[in-house]
Protein backbone atom coordinates (compact mmCIF):
# COMPACT_ATOMS: atom_id res chain seq x y z
CA UNK A 1 0.00 0.00 0.00
CA UNK A 2 1.48 3.23 -0.68
CA UNK A 3 1.11 6.51 0.92
CA UNK A 4 -1.43 8.05 -2.03
CA UNK A 5 0.30 11.70 -1.18
CA UNK A 6 -1.74 13.90 -4.30
CA UNK A 7 -5.50 14.81 -3.91
CA UNK A 8 -6.75 15.37 -7.87
CA UNK A 9 -10.21 16.28 -9.35
CA UNK A 10 -11.14 14.71 -12.57
CA UNK A 11 -13.82 15.45 -15.08
CA UNK A 12 -15.48 12.90 -16.66
CA UNK A 13 -17.88 13.67 -19.49
CA UNK A 14 -19.87 11.65 -22.21
CA UNK A 15 -22.26 12.10 -24.94
CA UNK A 16 -22.29 8.76 -27.51
CA UNK A 17 -24.06 5.95 -26.40
CA UNK A 18 -24.88 5.18 -22.93
CA UNK A 19 -23.79 7.46 -21.00
CA UNK A 20 -23.99 6.67 -17.47
CA UNK A 21 -22.67 3.35 -18.24
CA UNK A 22 -19.53 4.85 -19.80
CA UNK A 23 -19.76 7.20 -16.53
CA UNK A 24 -19.69 4.30 -14.27
CA UNK A 25 -17.22 2.06 -16.34
CA UNK A 26 -14.76 5.01 -16.79
CA UNK A 27 -14.32 5.61 -13.02
CA UNK A 28 -14.47 1.86 -12.35
CA UNK A 29 -11.27 1.49 -14.20
CA UNK A 30 -9.01 3.57 -11.48
CA UNK A 31 -6.70 1.33 -9.96
CA UNK A 32 -4.57 1.13 -7.11
CA UNK A 33 -2.51 3.65 -8.85
CA UNK A 34 -5.44 6.48 -8.23
CA UNK A 35 -8.05 5.73 -5.80
CA UNK A 36 -11.16 7.28 -5.80
CA UNK A 37 -12.44 9.25 -2.76
CA UNK A 38 -15.55 10.85 -3.50
CA UNK A 39 -17.79 11.57 -6.77
CA UNK A 40 -19.87 14.90 -7.59
CA UNK A 41 -23.61 13.80 -8.63
CA UNK A 42 -24.09 13.77 -12.12
CA UNK A 43 -25.19 16.26 -14.47
CA UNK A 44 -26.88 16.10 -17.84
CA UNK A 45 -24.98 19.22 -19.63
CA UNK A 46 -26.02 21.43 -22.58
CA UNK A 47 -23.00 21.06 -25.06
CA UNK A 48 -20.68 24.13 -24.62
CA UNK A 49 -17.85 25.15 -27.81
CA UNK A 50 -19.11 22.76 -30.53
CA UNK A 51 -23.11 23.28 -30.27
CA UNK A 52 -24.37 20.83 -32.36
CA UNK A 53 -24.13 17.61 -30.45
CA UNK A 54 -25.80 15.40 -28.07
CA UNK A 55 -26.32 16.59 -24.67
CA UNK A 56 -23.62 15.06 -22.09
CA UNK A 57 -23.49 13.58 -19.07
CA UNK A 58 -20.44 15.18 -16.75
CA UNK A 59 -19.71 14.46 -13.36
CA UNK A 60 -16.10 15.27 -11.11
CA UNK A 61 -14.17 12.66 -9.42
CA UNK A 62 -11.85 13.40 -6.58
CA UNK A 63 -9.05 10.66 -6.60
CA UNK A 64 -6.04 10.12 -4.55
CA UNK A 65 -2.67 9.33 -6.02
CA UNK A 66 0.92 9.17 -6.07
CA UNK A 67 0.89 9.16 -9.96
CA UNK A 68 2.70 13.05 -11.20
CA UNK A 69 0.59 14.96 -13.17
CA UNK A 70 1.88 13.24 -17.03
CA UNK A 71 1.63 10.12 -15.39
CA UNK A 72 -1.91 10.48 -14.32
CA UNK A 73 -2.91 12.04 -17.86
CA UNK A 74 -1.43 8.59 -19.48
CA UNK A 75 -3.35 6.62 -17.26
CA UNK A 76 -6.66 8.61 -17.83
CA UNK A 77 -5.90 8.67 -21.61
CA UNK A 78 -5.53 4.50 -21.39
CA UNK A 79 -8.90 4.52 -19.52
CA UNK A 80 -10.44 6.67 -22.51
CA UNK A 81 -9.14 4.22 -25.20
CA UNK A 82 -9.96 1.19 -23.39
CA UNK A 83 -13.27 2.48 -23.40
CA UNK A 84 -13.48 3.11 -27.21
CA UNK A 85 -12.36 6.76 -27.20
CA UNK A 86 -11.89 7.98 -31.14
CA UNK A 87 -10.12 11.57 -31.12
CA UNK A 88 -11.60 13.01 -34.62
CA UNK A 89 -13.28 16.54 -33.55
CA UNK A 90 -12.06 19.10 -31.46
CA UNK A 91 -14.90 19.42 -28.51
CA UNK A 92 -16.94 16.79 -30.79
CA UNK A 93 -18.41 13.89 -29.53
CA UNK A 94 -17.21 11.28 -27.60
CA UNK A 95 -17.88 8.32 -25.09
CA UNK A 96 -15.92 9.47 -22.52
CA UNK A 97 -13.43 12.48 -21.84
CA UNK A 98 -11.48 12.57 -18.74
CA UNK A 99 -9.65 15.88 -17.73
CA UNK A 100 -7.28 16.75 -15.35
CA UNK A 101 -8.81 19.65 -13.45
CA UNK A 102 -6.73 20.51 -10.20
CA UNK A 103 -4.16 18.69 -8.75
CA UNK A 104 -2.85 19.72 -5.11
CA UNK A 105 -2.18 23.53 -5.18
CA UNK A 106 0.06 22.92 -8.41
CA UNK A 107 -0.08 25.43 -11.21
CA UNK A 108 1.24 22.85 -14.32
CA UNK A 109 1.66 24.07 -17.56
CA UNK A 110 3.30 21.12 -20.09
CA UNK A 111 2.32 21.59 -24.45
CA UNK A 112 0.20 18.43 -23.44
CA UNK A 113 -1.07 19.32 -20.06
CA UNK A 114 -2.13 22.56 -17.92
CA UNK A 115 -3.69 22.23 -14.28
CA UNK A 116 -5.34 24.01 -13.46
CA UNK A 117 -7.59 23.49 -16.52
CA UNK A 118 -7.70 26.27 -18.70
CA UNK A 119 -11.27 26.27 -19.31
CA UNK A 120 -12.49 25.05 -16.25
CA UNK A 121 -13.67 27.92 -14.00
CA UNK A 122 -15.85 29.19 -17.26
CA UNK A 123 -18.03 25.95 -17.95
CA UNK A 124 -21.11 25.72 -15.93
CA UNK A 125 -20.34 21.30 -16.73
CA UNK A 126 -17.43 21.62 -14.62
CA UNK A 127 -18.05 23.99 -11.64
CA UNK A 128 -21.44 22.77 -10.65
CA UNK A 129 -20.60 18.76 -9.97
CA UNK A 130 -17.24 20.53 -8.76
CA UNK A 131 -19.44 22.92 -6.48
CA UNK A 132 -20.19 19.81 -4.59
CA UNK A 133 -17.04 18.41 -3.85
CA UNK A 134 -14.88 21.93 -2.97
CA UNK A 135 -17.15 24.73 -2.90
CA UNK A 136 -14.94 26.81 -1.18
CA UNK A 137 -11.86 26.48 -3.45
CA UNK A 138 -10.56 29.78 -5.09
CA UNK A 139 -10.68 30.58 -9.13
CA UNK A 140 -9.53 33.37 -10.60
CA UNK A 141 -9.82 36.86 -8.85
CA UNK A 142 -10.05 34.90 -5.89
CA UNK A 143 -13.53 33.50 -6.40
CA UNK A 144 -15.08 30.23 -4.98
CA UNK A 145 -15.95 27.60 -7.01
CA UNK A 146 -19.17 27.72 -5.27
CA UNK A 147 -19.44 31.09 -6.17
CA UNK A 148 -19.08 30.58 -10.05
CA UNK A 149 -20.74 27.76 -10.54
CA UNK A 150 -23.84 29.67 -8.73
CA UNK A 151 -23.55 32.43 -11.64
CA UNK A 152 -24.67 29.96 -14.19
CA UNK A 153 -27.97 29.40 -12.10
CA UNK A 154 -28.11 25.72 -13.09
CA UNK A 155 -29.05 26.80 -16.51
CA UNK A 156 -28.23 24.31 -19.17
CA UNK A 157 -27.22 21.79 -16.15
CA UNK A 158 -29.74 18.88 -14.93
CA UNK A 159 -29.17 16.93 -12.17
CA UNK A 160 -29.18 12.91 -13.08
CA UNK A 161 -28.24 11.16 -9.94
CA UNK A 162 -25.39 9.91 -8.37
CA UNK A 163 -22.65 7.90 -9.86
CA UNK A 164 -23.25 4.33 -8.08
N1 LIG B 1 -16.61 18.74 -23.38
C1 LIG B 1 -16.05 19.38 -24.38
C2 LIG B 1 -16.76 20.35 -25.19
N2 LIG B 1 -18.08 20.63 -24.75
N3 LIG B 1 -19.89 20.32 -23.30
C3 LIG B 1 -20.42 19.70 -22.23
N4 LIG B 1 -21.64 20.03 -21.84
N5 LIG B 1 -19.74 18.75 -21.52
C4 LIG B 1 -18.47 18.39 -21.87
O1 LIG B 1 -17.86 17.50 -21.20
C5 LIG B 1 -17.86 19.01 -22.99
C6 LIG B 1 -18.62 19.99 -23.68
C7 LIG B 1 -14.65 19.14 -24.74
O2 LIG B 1 -13.97 18.37 -23.87
MG1 LIG C 1 -12.58 17.86 -22.12
MG1 LIG D 1 -9.85 15.62 -22.66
Amino acid sequence: MTALGHTAYIGIGSNLGDRLQYLRRAAGAFDVEAQIVRTAPIFETDPVELLEQPAFFNTVLEVRTDLRPLELLAALHEIEHGLGRERLIRFGPRTVDMDILLYDDEYVCFQSLQIPHPRMWQRAFVLVPLAHLVPDRRGPGGRTVADLAAEFHGRGVRHVGCLW
